[in-house]
């Protein structure tokens, strides 16, 4: 099997690939927006997309389903990263994981009283790490969507979730408090696709690495 498979998300994800794709040659055939497609050819024979959730490329690509993909770092952080290669930071997508608050809540005050406070999240690795390095007690909620509502609805305390313009949380009356990190997506790529089709993914990779400077 020579060909190559592509795992995107569709939405920002295949959107902010695109330039990055038409790079290294390849163009899509289809949008995954308009189409009901979950396999779109390329103007490429050998080459394919597979739209999948942004959570399951790295395991599309850790089992060799696909054998590169592209996910954010909050996505690769939650997975693990095992059986991944990732290369490069793309660049793209950027937006940062914080904690946030209704407004009027006193974080710092409850952290300071030791306070054993309820954080709704997608991202529980992330939060764990977070507050465990902090030295926060926590009691960690995982949600699966719509963070912002869990302190509405008298869930949680705080919630971690990523953050771009800010407008989300303004809407829900939530205000950031802290900042986690950054986010922003990579290239992932199967480790042993790497070494039987080198030869047809280097150039991918290298046509992406210089895109990315640009
Ligand atoms: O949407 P779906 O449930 O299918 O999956 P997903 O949300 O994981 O996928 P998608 O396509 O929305 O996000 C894919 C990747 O884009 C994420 O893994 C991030 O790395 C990156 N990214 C960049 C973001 C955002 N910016 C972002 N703003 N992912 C999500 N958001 C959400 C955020 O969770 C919050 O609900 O947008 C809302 C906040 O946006 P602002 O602009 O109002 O601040
Ligand atoms: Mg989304």
């Amino acid at each position: 099997m020579t060909g190559i498979t592509i795992a995107l998300s569709k939405g920002r994800i295949f959107d902010e690939t695109l330039p990055l794709l038409a790079a290294a040659g390849i163009v899509p055939t289809e949008n995954p927006e308009t189409s009901r497609k979950l396999i779109i050819e390329t103007n490429q024979p050998d080459v394919r997309v597979v739209i999948v959730r942004a959570t399951d490329v790295p395991t599309y690509v850790q089992y060799g389903a696909a054998d590169i993909g592209v996910a954010g770092k909050d996505v690769l952080i939650e997975h693990g990263g095992e059986g991944l290669y990732a290369p490069l930071d793309l660049k793209i997508a950027k937006c940062r994981m914080m904690v946030a608050i209704p407004e009027g809540f006193d974080y710092q005050n409850a952290v300071r009283q030791g306070n054993r406070l309820k954080v709704a999240s997608k991202y529980i690795k992330t939060a764990r790490e977070h507050f465990a390095a902090k030295g926060v007690h926590v009691d960690l909620i995982k949600l699966y969507g719509s963070m912002e509502l869990a302190p509405l609805a008298g869930l949680a305390d705080a919630i971690v979730d990523l953050v771009s313009t800010g407008g989300t949380l303004k809407a829900n009356k939530l205000v950031a408090c802290e900042h986690i990190m950054d986010i922003s997506s990579r290239l992932v790529v199967n480790q042993a696709a790497l070494k039987v089709k080198r030869e047809t993914l280097q150039p991918i990779i290298d046509a992406f690495a210089r895109a990315v400077e640009k």
